[in-house]
């Protein structure tokens, strides 16, 4: 960042310590401009969305299904959470954001032998990363309502869910930690010859952390088979990211560790799947740490699903968990002009994948899936909570290991 355009947002500071979004923006976009951007990953001739256009006519239905999948969760739960006080889930609501899982897992191995499948560290706001990693909605559904037979016995719910056996390692309720362990597991990768790859989602609040650096610091240093995604959504709970962040785009918090970054419209899931196709290959190919940010927005309240209202798409207004009313209502429905599931629709269709009457017949598919999803984890056992601490602790001692 050139020290004009530091400068220009140093004063904005100045005018009192909060700035304003616009004040904010503004001084941002003119930092922005001065960033070199020498180090920005050159995907594709520069056409964003380039590499999707190679995928075959199904991968590319998968993806659209995925987002679905994840649009139509969200709006369930935050339905049974409005409607049915029998209801014990809660979630951090992901609509909205649903381009960002569904691009980056579309580039990564799902399946086969743990030890050839990529990994993802997700965050507190997990159940699309989950979905579109490719856990089963139905145990997962279950766990979220703490029941015995959910993905993990009921005992994790949204905030700790995991299923190693797709990858998923797990959501993670501390706001930082997760990048450090990932890069430990990208760590055990390299070390061991393998060509897996891991990635690590986290939220434009995760930049103000230590880890953030410490994991681009290792990743760097090591040349790990690692790719951040930062999601950013422009809000951590209920501050606006500027609050935290000296600049416009926190990709270019990359270039100190000289780790390639580069920032996607988040809404647009063949530009993210393009963006984490390069990051996925150069981090097989044993060339290093990818940094993807992605610009997205969250349609619900950071938590929950005040504001809403049962079979509305979104929250608006004031959130009674906020000081004040963080955001307007205005901006909400300016980002869902640039709704991910229309912009992946039209694409398909654009590119004669699938017609309207195919694409709505797509949509009532996983809309059942859903419905069916949410009826099998209404039906489970709940678990019991005398055992909640069961598989925390071990039993008996614990043998110190040192591998040679
Ligand atoms: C160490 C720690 N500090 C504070 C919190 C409380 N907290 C939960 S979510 C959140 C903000 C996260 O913002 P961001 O990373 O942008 O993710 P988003 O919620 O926007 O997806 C905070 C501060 C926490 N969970 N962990
Ligand atoms: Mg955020």
């Amino acid at each position: 960042m050139s020290k004009e355009s530091f400068d220009d947002h140093a004063e904005v500071c100045e005018n009192g310590f909060s700035p304003s979004r616009r004040g904010f923006l503004k001084a941002a976009a003119a930092a922005g401009a001065a960033i070199s951007l020498s180090n920005t990953l050159a995907y594709g001739a520069g056409e964003s969305g380039y590499w999707a256009k190679d995928l075959p006519d199904e991968k590319l239905i998968d993806m659209f299904s995925t987002i679905l999948r994840i649009r139509w969760h969200e709006r369930t739960m935050a339905d049974k959470m409005l409607t049915d006080p029998t209801y014990r889930g809660y979630n951090h609501f992901y609509a909205g954001q649903e381009a960002v899982a569904t691009g980056v897992c579309a580039a990564l191995r799902n399946s086969g032998p743990f030890d050839q499948i990529d990994l993802v560290y997700s965050t507190h706001r997990p159940t699309g990363h989950a979905l579109a990693k490719g856990v089963d909605m139905k145990l997962m559904a279950a766990e979220n309502d703490f029941r015995a037979t959910g993905l993990n016995g009921g005992y994790a719910a949204e905030m700790h869910l995991s299923d190693p056996s797709v990858g998923f390692i797990g959501a993670d309720g501390m706001i930082g930690p997760g990048p450090v362990i990932a890069t430990g597991s990208a760590f055990a990768f390299r070390a061991r010859g393998s060509d897996q790859v891991v990635v690590n989602f986290g939220g434009d609040g995760t930049y103000a952390t230590p880890h953030f650096h410490s994991a681009l610091n290792n990743a760097a240093l090591l040349k790990l088979p690692f790719i951040y995604v930062v999601e950013n959504n422009l809000y951590h709970q209920y501050a606006h990211y500027s609050f935290s962040v000296p600049m416009k785009d926190i990709a270019t918090a990359a270039e100190p560790y000289g780790i390639p970054s580069v920032v996607v419209d988040g809404q647009d899931v063949m530009q993210v799947y393009s963006a984490a196709k390069v990051a996925v290959d150069r981090a097989r190919a044993g060339e290093g740490a990818t940094l993807i940010e992605a610009k997205t927005y969250r349609y619900y309240n950071h938590w929950g699903a005040p504001g809403a209202k049962p079979g509305e798409l979104g929250a608006f207004g004031y959130d009674p968990l906020a000081i004040s009313s963080f955001r307007p209502e205005r901006e909400v429905r300016a980002w869902m002009q640039r709704d991910p599931v229309d912009i992946c629709r039209n694409t398909l269709i654009n590119w004669e994948v699938i017609d309207q009457a195919k694409a709505d017949e797509i949509e009532a598919t996983v809309k059942q899936e859903v419905l069916d999803a949410f009826a099998w984890a209404a039906e489970q056992p709940l678990c019991n909570p005398e055992d909640g601490l069961k598989n925390v602790f071990v039993d008996g001692v614990v043998e110190a290991r040192q591998f040679g």
